[in-house]
């Protein structure tokens, strides 16, 4: 091609280009303020930054269509006795529920000690440190979620130097090949000494009923000196996914009690490892005792309590890197949702509408213990609840006056009022 053949090509373009910039630029001139009628779809005309975020990052722009949107109802559950709440008796940290048999199964810490939690410094081979050091695995089950019939243990302490012989804590179950495999936190030390240090261990049985055969083994290991997951691997949660196992685990970051807590993803092939860290970790920046399922063609994760993202809704089409769905409140303690197709490798993930979940710190002062409830939701695909997806929910005045002012804070505000 010669010169003026190549300039003539070149304003040709120039000229196409601004036509279509003008034509572009016209038609997302807006003419009318915004419609009356919050339109499903993204409208054709130019957004707020905010109103772009409502339908470029949100499932639907009305929560009440967010299938990730959800409010969370509690009750609470029968057949477990606490001692009359002395302390000395604490369950908490279920594991994901599964339906085996005509009975849905639940496995959680338990713990039955001479003394309530005394500290680290106080504690003892008797006397805990925390509601969960000196704990044991114990399981339950049902045939409503409501009324529950405690079995008793799964997975005991082993003997020191086995992995867990100070506690085993926070199981998770995998169904795999028709075995089944319970993870948790094995504890070589009372928790507090220096954290909350521990790593995963894993036992596996032919029948959810037992007999757990511990393996003995690390499966997830801490990270190396000053990675994010160096000093603990706390609440495993494993799915199956793409054909392999994804288990999600939490640490904490950071120095006491200035954690963070943050969410990695471990794979395998195999339920016994060798598991590999993803590299993107941490996965999910918030949250705490991580609870996930299918959804969809990805994974939702419910995100609480931790982190500038607490209070949301996440998924992650690829299982990995996750976007916040929906933002909403009261979110369940350590959930431990009823999972149906927890290890199918399903492709279209139907969803939770119920599990257990924990409330940490109950009783008088000195006897500290936790007890599990029942929450339920509309997390589902399968389920309408207009009920849940109400998003101006009224919680009693009592919910908001006991989060009191503290002393400090009271005597702060005084001599804010004196100075001015
Ligand atoms: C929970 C869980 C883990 C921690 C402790 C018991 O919040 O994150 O299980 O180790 O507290």
């Amino acid at each position: 091609m010669n010169k003026s053949k190549k300039i003539f090509f070149l304003k040709k373009s120039i000229f196409l280009f601004l036509i279509l910039f003008t034509v572009n630029s016209y038609s997302q001139t807006n003419t009318s303020g915004f419609p009356f009628m919050l339109p499903k779809e993204k409208p054709n005309r130019k957004l707020s930054l905010a109103m772009e975020r409502l339908y470029d990052n949100y499932p639907a722009p009305k929560p009440e269509d967010n299938e990730l949107f959800s409010q969370f109802k509690y009750t609470e559950i029968k057949g477990f006795d606490y001692n009359n709440h002395d302390g000395k008796i604490s369950r908490r940290d279920p594991s994901k529920i599964i339906f085996h048999n005509g009975k849905y199964y639940v496995w959680y810490t338990y713990r039955n000690t001479a003394t309530p939690p005394q500290g680290a410094d106080k504690s003892s081979e008797t006397i805990p440190s925390s509601d969960w050091d000196l704990a044991e695995i114990w399981y339950a089950t049902s045939s409503d979620g409501f009324n529950w019939k405690e079995i008793g243990v799964a997975v005991k302490r082993p003997q020191k130097p086995f992995i867990g012989w100070r506690a085993v804590t926070t199981p998770d179950i995998l169904v795999w090949k028709g075995k089944f495999y319970l993870y948790y936190q094995g504890f070589m030390e009372a928790s507090g000494k220096r954290g909350d240090d521990c790593p995963v261990a894993v036992s596996y049985s032919d029948s959810p009923d037992g007999p757990w055969v511990a393996h003995n083994k690390i499966v997830i290991p801490n990270g190396a000196k000053n990675e994010w997951d160096q000093f603990s691997i706390h609440d495993p949660y494993p799915l199956v996914y793409k054909g392999k196992i994804y288990l999600y685990y939490k640490s904490d970051t950071g120095i006491a009690p200035h954690w963070v807590r943050m969410q990695g993803l471990a794979t395998a092939e195999n339920p016994l490892g060798p598991f590999t860290k993803n590299v993107l970790n941490p996965v999910i920046s918030s949250g705490h005792e991580t609870s996930l399922f299918p959804f969809k063609n990805g994974i939702a994760a419910l995100v609480y309590k931790d982190g500038n993202e607490h209070n949301t809704v996440q998924f992650a089409e690829d299982g990995v890197n996750f976007n916040i769905a929906a933002i909403t409140e009261l979110m369940p303690y350590a959930a431990a949702p009823f999972v149906p197709d927890a290890f199918t490798d399903t492709k279209d993930g139907r969803g939770i509408s119920w599990g257990l979940s924990h409330f940490i710190n109950q009783g008088e002062k000195g006897k500290n213990h936790s007890i599990m409830v029942r929450f339920d939701c509309d997390l589902s695909q399968d389920l309408n609840d207009p009920e849940m997806k109400e998003h101006r929910v009224n919680h009693a005045v009592d919910v908001y006056l006991k989060q009191g002012l503290s002393n400090k804070q009271k005597q702060r505000i005084q001599q804010e009022n004196k100075t001015q």
